[in-house]
C-alpha cells in the first residue's frame, strides 16, 4: 500500500479548520485535524511544502515509522506548528488503517474499556447569578460535569466567559485583541464564586475550573488551597507550564486535582509532571500532541502514575479531532473525562460525524477508522477568515502570561 497524494482543506464554517487528507493507491484516504487556532497557515505551509512532499510513496501503514520520520528525522524539534503537522498526519494513517482493516479505530488501540465518554459542558456568566443559572440548565440537560468561568468584578473582559450564549469562541475577527487582567481581583473572587456554586449545585456535580495559565506557582498554590472545602474535579492550567517545576509548589500546599497541557505538545512537556506524581489529567490532545502514536506512549506512562485523561476539546478542535479523542477515551483504561462543547450547527454541514451526545456522555458508532468524513463542496463554501486569540495585558499595560 502506498501513499498517492495528499491534500491540505481549509474552511471557516463559523470558525477555522485545517483538515489533512491523504490518498492512497487503494482507494482509501484518511483524515487528520491539523487546525491550531491563530496560527492556521503555519501549519498548511509546513504540511504542503515540507510534509507531503515526503510522504507520497511511503506505505500508509508504517505509523510509528512514519511518525519517527517527522519527528526524529527532522533536525528542528517540537513546537506547536509542526507538532500539529505531525499530529494531523498520524491522526490520518491511523484512519486509513481502521478503514484498510475495516474496523473502528478504538479496536486497534485496545478496544472498548466503557461504552460512553464522560464529558464536561462549558458554563460561563458574566456575574455569579447568570452563571448559575446556566449551571442549573447544564445540569437539567444531563451533564454531570460542568466548567464553571465567571467574569470577575473589577476586570473588563474575563478570558473564557463567552460573548454569544450558545458558542464558546475565545478567537476574534483579524489581529489578536487586547484583554485586561488583574490577577489579585481574580484570586479574591474566585473561592467565593465556588462557595456559591457548591452550595447550589449539591455534591453530585463534578465543577471544573480553568485559570488559563494566569497564576504564578505560589499564587496558583494559594488558589488551589482556598479551593479545596468545594472539591473541584480539576482545577486546568493553574500554571503556565514552562516550568514543569513549578507545580511542585502547588501540590504542596493543595489537595486539589490539577489538570494541565493543553498548549503542550509533546510527552517530555509531561515528564517531571508524570514521574513527580505533580498533576492528575493530561490536556495535551490527539490533534496537537503527536496524535494517536505520541499520545499512546504519554498516556502508558501516565498509567503507572494514576494520572488520566482530560483531553482539550474545545471548538478549535475539529470533530474529526473530537472523534479521535473518543476511540482514545473508549480504549484507554486511565481514562478521566472529555471537554466538550457543541460546534456549530454549520460545522457539521462540512463534516459528517459519528458520534452523538447523550446526558452529558458522547457516544461514538462503528465507522471503521476515526470515522469523520468532509464535505469538500460545503467545506469550499466557507473560506478562511483570519482570527486570533486575544493578548493579555496588566491593567497599566504590561504584557501578561497566557
Ligand atoms: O483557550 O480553545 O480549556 N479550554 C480552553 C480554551 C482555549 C482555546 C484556545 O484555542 O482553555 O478556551
Ligand atoms: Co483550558
Amino acid at each position: 500500500m502506498k501513499i498517492t497524494n495528499a491534500k491540505v482543506i481549509v474552511c471557516s464554517p463559523g470558525r477555522n479548520f485545517v483538515t489533512l487528507k491523504i490518498f492512497t493507491n487503494e482507494g482509501i484516504y484518511g483524515l487528520g485535524d491539523a487546525t491550531l487556532n491563530g496560527m492556521e497557515k503555519a501549519v498548511v505551509s509546513f504540511l504542503e511544502n515540507y510534509c507531503i512532499p515526503a510522504l507520497i510513496g511511503q506505505d500508509p501503514r508504517n505509523t510509528e515509522d512514519i511518525w519517527h520520520y517527522f519527528y526524529r528525522g527532522i533536525y528542528w524539534k517540537r513546537g506547536s506548528v509542526s507538532m500539529a503537522a505531525i499530529s494531523a498526519i498520524d491522526m490520518a494513517l491511523w484512519d486509513i488503517k481502521g478503514k484498510m482493516l475495516k474496523t473502528p479505530l478504538y479496536n486497534l488501540i485496545g478496544g472498548k474499556s466503557r461504552d460512553r465518554v464522560l464529558v464536561y459542558a462549558h458554563v460561563n456568566g458574566n456575574d455569579p447569578g447568570e452563571t448559575l443559572e446556566k449551571a442549573d440548565k447544564a445540569i437539567e440537560a444531563g451533564y454531570e460535569a460542568i466548567r464553571i468561568q465567571c467574569g470577575v468584578p473589577g476586570i473588563s473582559h474575563a478570558y473564557g466567559v463567552s460573548k454569544d450564549s450558545r458558542f464558546y469562541e475565545p478567537a476574534e475577527k483579524g489581529l489578536p485583541p487586547v484583554q485586561h487582567w488583574d490577577t489579585s481581583k481574580y484570586l479574591n473572587f474566585v473561592p467565593h464564586l465556588f462557595e456559591k456554586i457548591r452550595v447550589a449545585v449539591g455534591d453530585s456535580i463534578h465543577l471544573l475550573h480553568d485559570v488559563h495559565h494566569r497564576c504564578t506557582p505560589i499564587e496558583a498554590a494559594r488558589l488551589a488551597h482556598e479551593l479545596e472545602p468545594y472539591h473541584l474535579f480539576w482545577l486546568e492550567d493553574p500554571v503556565s507550564g514552562e516550568l514543569q517545576e513549578g507545580l511542585r509548589l502547588i501540590r504542596k500546599h493543595s489537595h486539589t486535582p490539577i489538570a494541565i497541557g493543553e498548549v503542550f505538545n509533546t510527552g517530555y512537556d509531561y515528564t517531571t509532571l508524570i514521574t513527580e506524581q505533580l498533576i492528575d489529567f493530561i490536556r495535551m490532545p490527539v490533534s496537537h500532541g503527536g496524535g494517536i502514536t505520541h499520545l499512546q506512549k504519554v498516556m502508558a506512562l501516565a498509567s503507572f502514575y494514576h494520572i488520566q485523561t482530560g483531553f482539550h476539546g474545545a471548538t478549535d478542535l475539529s470533530p474529526v479531532s473530537l472523534a479521535a479523542s473518543l476511540h482514545f477515551n473508549m480504549a484507554v483504561n486511565n481514562f478521566g473525562i472529555q471537554e466538550y462543547m457543541p460546534h456549530n450547527e454549520i460545522v457539521n454541514e462540512v463534516f459528517k460525524v459519528n458520534y452523538h451526545l447523550e446526558k452529558g456522555n458522547l457516544y461514538i458508532n462503528d465507522n471503521p477508522g476515526i470515522g469523520v468524513d468532509i464535505d469538500e463542496e460545503s467545506a469550499a463554501k466557507f473560506p478562511y477568515a483570519k482570527a486570533s486569540l486575544p493578548v493579555n495585558r496588566k491593567t497599566d499595560g504590561t504584557l501578561f502570561y497566557w
